[in-house]
C-alpha cells in the first residue's frame, strides 16, 4: 500500500570533518531505501539553499547525487521537474575549461573562482537503475563536475591556488571560531 511519508532534513557534515575524504561506494540496491534516501536529499539540499548535494555530504559514502539548477528566468525557482538524480556516474568526454565562483553546503560561507571543464558528458543510472545519459555545459556541467569531486572525496577547496587556499583557511578559521562563540 502507498503510505505518505513527511521527508526529513538530514544533517549536513560540513569542513574539516573527515568523513568528506572518503570515497563513495557504488549503489547496487534501486530498492524503497534508496528512494527515501533520494527524497530526504531533495528535501535537505532545498531547505538550505543548495543547488546540488551529494550522498557523502549527508554522511552516507555512496555513489549518489543530486542537482536542481534555479530557471533562467528573473523569479529563479527551482523547478522540481528539472532535478536530476543521478548514481554511480562516470565521465565520458571533457572539452575546454571553464571557471566559475563555488560554494558548498559543506563548506558554508566561502566562495571562491575554480577551473573545470566547460563541457562534458556522463553516463549514470536513475533512481531504478536505468542507464543514462548527459551532456552538460555552462552551470550544469560545474555544478556536476563538483558533485562528482565528492564522490572522490574531495572539495573545491582542494583545487585553489596556493594563495587562495591559504586565504580561504585564514577566513575560515575565523568562521568557525565566530561560531562557537
Ligand atoms: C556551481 C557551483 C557549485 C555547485 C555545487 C552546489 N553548491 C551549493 O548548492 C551551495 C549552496 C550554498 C548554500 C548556502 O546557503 C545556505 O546555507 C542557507 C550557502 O550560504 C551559507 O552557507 C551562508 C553556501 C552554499 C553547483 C554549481
Ligand atoms: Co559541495
Amino acid at each position: 500500500a502507498f503510505l505518505p511519508r513527511i521527508n526529513m532534513m538530514l544533517p549536513i557534515v560540513t569542513y574539516p570533518d573527515k568523513r568528506l575524504k572518503l570515497i563513495s561506494k557504488p549503489v547496487t540496491a534501486f530498492n524503497e531505501e534508496l528512494h527515501t534516501f533520494l527524497d530526504d536529499m531533495y528535501e535537505t539540499m532545498i531547505k538550505t539553499n543548495g543547488i546540488g548535494l551529494a550522498a557523502i555530504q549527508v554522511d552516507r559514502p555512496i555513489q549518489v547525487l543530486i542537482i536542481n539548477l534555479p530557471n533562467d528566468d528573473e523569479e529563479g525557482l527551482q523547478d522540481k521537474a528539472n532535478l536530476l538524480e543521478i548514481i554511480n556516474p562516470e565521465l565520458t568526454y571533457s572539452e575546454g575549461t571553464t571557471s566559475y565562483q563555488e560554494g558548498c553546503l559543506s563548506v558554508p560561507k566561502f566562495y571562491e573562482d575554480v577551473e573545470r571543464f566547460e563541457k562534458i558528458a556522463i553516463t549514470y543510472q536513475d533512481r531504478h537503475g536505468n542507464a543514462c545519459s548527459l551532456e552538460a555545459d555552462e552551470l550544469l556541467s560545474i555544478a556536476v563536475q563538483h558533485e562528482m569531486d565528492h564522490l572522490q572525496g574531495r572539495l573545491f577547496i582542494e583545487k585553489l591556488s596556493y594563495s587562495r587556499r591559504k586565504k580561504f583557511e585564514k577566513e575560515y578559521k575565523k568562521l568557525l571560531k565566530e561560531k562557537k562563540r
